[in-house]
């Protein structure tokens, strides 16, 4: 712990400001525990003058031709490109997973740059054929207004970019509280977009807890959009609090994602993408697979292949580049992950290997959990119904494709799955029948690409997606514009 920490603080209306109280809260690096600075720990004031900043700022963005708007993407995309590894060391510090995923991380937002600068070119509306002779109809996209944007720690820069660009590109000004786990990462982000050339105000950030500042944007009349990250729980309440106002609300939340492994399954395949998708990350993301439902006649072979290498895993501190696996973000994450792995147990599922936080050697300074596998798992105990969000995996084993299917489906969250099999009558059948927001055919549970919707069915969303063209629709409001050049009134639906 150092005493000359850097302090931080949020970017309103084009300017640096502190929270009025003058208080700050800390930021820590979870593999080491280290002091990476103080952030300001604002709340309604602070909360409130973003949102005025960004509503002047309205006025003047939305008139900003979409090409020109694209173009600052497009700078922006160049400069997270420059500033790649930097960015990554940054965001391995201050979250804890290892560089390839950091980088991986910051990949996202390039590629979200290009694809909405891009946009910039299109924000595709319709024109299409009206009933009456001499008139013209065209659908097209307009801005809504202030977004605001809450975000998670697990992706500190892509999942940002996946909501800031989109609302950026169609013309909306930005209102942004990340995570308060980690704001440097998006600071950097933030920095990087004013020095792309966006106008002062279009983006303010703002640190500080969920409890006041996030409060204080679901309440600001002058927020017209809220586009959340985040648990179900808090995305519920995000909701109902934001439907008194009638804001546009946004949310992808938890998953229970699972990888289905039948009996004709590539095993060592299977092996590889269950590894990568349940610990990478430490399991904190929302698309790491959670339950392996595999085929009784393949279960022990797969398990037997699986343990060897979960065992193997190295955990450490995410910049050593030979780590597999970096800390959890927080010390109350860690115990709750701890505390399911107790709940497995007195469920009566069997703990075949992890089940403990790490405290060897170095691991002792940071919040490691050690990569977990339950087999004998019911598909109704809480470890395969809860979201843990942690490196905890948990097996159940399943007589029939149907019976897969089955369990697949029956969890409250519907985001991502995954089913191994070489029959392409199955996999057609499980493109039919299986109810999550994204299915992968002989591949895991993660690494979905930002030109594609993204997000899931039942507690996981709310209807809406992120990225690809489908991310448009949360920051636009359709209009249809008809034009009469008949010269007389012309009535639609009426018999004349
Ligand atoms: C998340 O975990 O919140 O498909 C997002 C993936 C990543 C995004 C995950 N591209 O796992």
């Amino acid at each position: 712990m150092t005493t000359t920490a850097n302090v931080f603080q949020n970017y309103i209306g084009g300017k640096w400001r502190g929270a009025e109280s003058g208080q700050t809260f800390p930021n820590y690096n979870p593999a080491t525990g280290e002091l990476l600075g103080y952030f300001p720990l604002s709340g309604e004031a602070e909360a409130n003058a973003a949102v005025a900043a960004a509503r002047t700022a309205f006025e003047k963005w939305r008139l900003v031709p979409a090409p020109k708007r694209g173009e600052i993407l497009f700078r922006v995309g160049e400069l997270l490109k420059e500033h790649k590894e930097e960015i990554a060391r940054t965001m391995t510090q201050e979250m804890g997973k290892i560089l390839k995923e950091t980088r991986g991380d910051v990949q996202e937002g390039i590629d979200m740059a290009y694809y909405m600068g891009g946009e910039g070119r299109r924000l595709f509306g319709h024109s299409v054929p009206v009933e009456l002779p001499n008139k013209a109809g065209v659908a097209m996209r307009d801005p809504i207004g202030v977004v605001s944007c809450i975000t998670p720690w697990n992706f500190p820069v892509a999942i940002p970019t996946w909501k800031m660009f989109p609302a950026l590109i169609a013309g909306n000004t930005v209102v942004f509280k990340p995570a308060s786990d980690t704001p440097l990462s998006a600071l950097r982000l933030v920095e990087i977009l004013y020095e792309a050339g966006l106008p002062e105000g279009v983006v303010n950030i703002v640190f500080g807890p969920g409890g006041s500042v996030g409060e204080a944007l679901l309440h600001n009349p002058d927020v017209a959009v809220i586009s959340f990250t985040g648990s179900t729980e808090s995305g519920r309440h995000v909701a109902m609090e934001a439907a008194k106002s009638l804001k546009r609300v946004s949310l992808e939340m938890g998953g229970k994602n699972a990888v289905i492994v039948m009996d004709d399954a590539d095993l060592n395949l299977a092996v590889e993408g269950i590894l990568w998708s349940a610990y990478g990350t430490a399991g904190q993301r929302c698309t790491a697979c959670s339950r392996v439902i595999v085929h009784r006649d393949v279960s022990k072979e797969l398990v037997d292949m699986l343990v060897p290498r979960i065992e193997q895993l190295r955990l450490g501190n995410g910049l050593d580049e030979s780590v597999d696996v970096g800390p959890v973000i927080n010390v109350s994450q860690l115990t709750k992950i701890h505390s399911y792995c107790g709940i497995g147990k007195d469920e009566g599922a069997k703990l075949i290997t992890g089940g403990y936080a790490d405290r060897e050697g170095e691991l002792a300074r940071g919040n490691f959990y050690r990569p977990t596998l339950f087999t004998n798992v019911r598909p109704d105990m809480r470890i395969a119904q809860e979201e843990i969000f942690g490196p905890v995996l948990s097996v159940i084993e399943v007589q029939s494709f149907d019976e897969a299917i089955a369990v697949n489906n029956n969890t409250k969250y519907g985001l991502s799955s995954a089913i191994y099999t070489q029959d392409i009558n199955r996999v057609q059948r499980a493109m039919r029948d299986i109810t999550t927001g994204i299915l992968y055919i002989n591949s895991g549970t993660t690494g979905a690409e930002i030109q594609f919707p993204f997000g899931g069915t039942r507690g996981t969303g709310n209807g809406h997606r992120e990225a690809g063209i489908a991310g448009l629709d949360v920051f636009t409001e359709w209009k249809v514009v008809y034009t009469d050049y008949s010269g007389k009134l012309q009535k639609a639906q009426i018999d004349e």
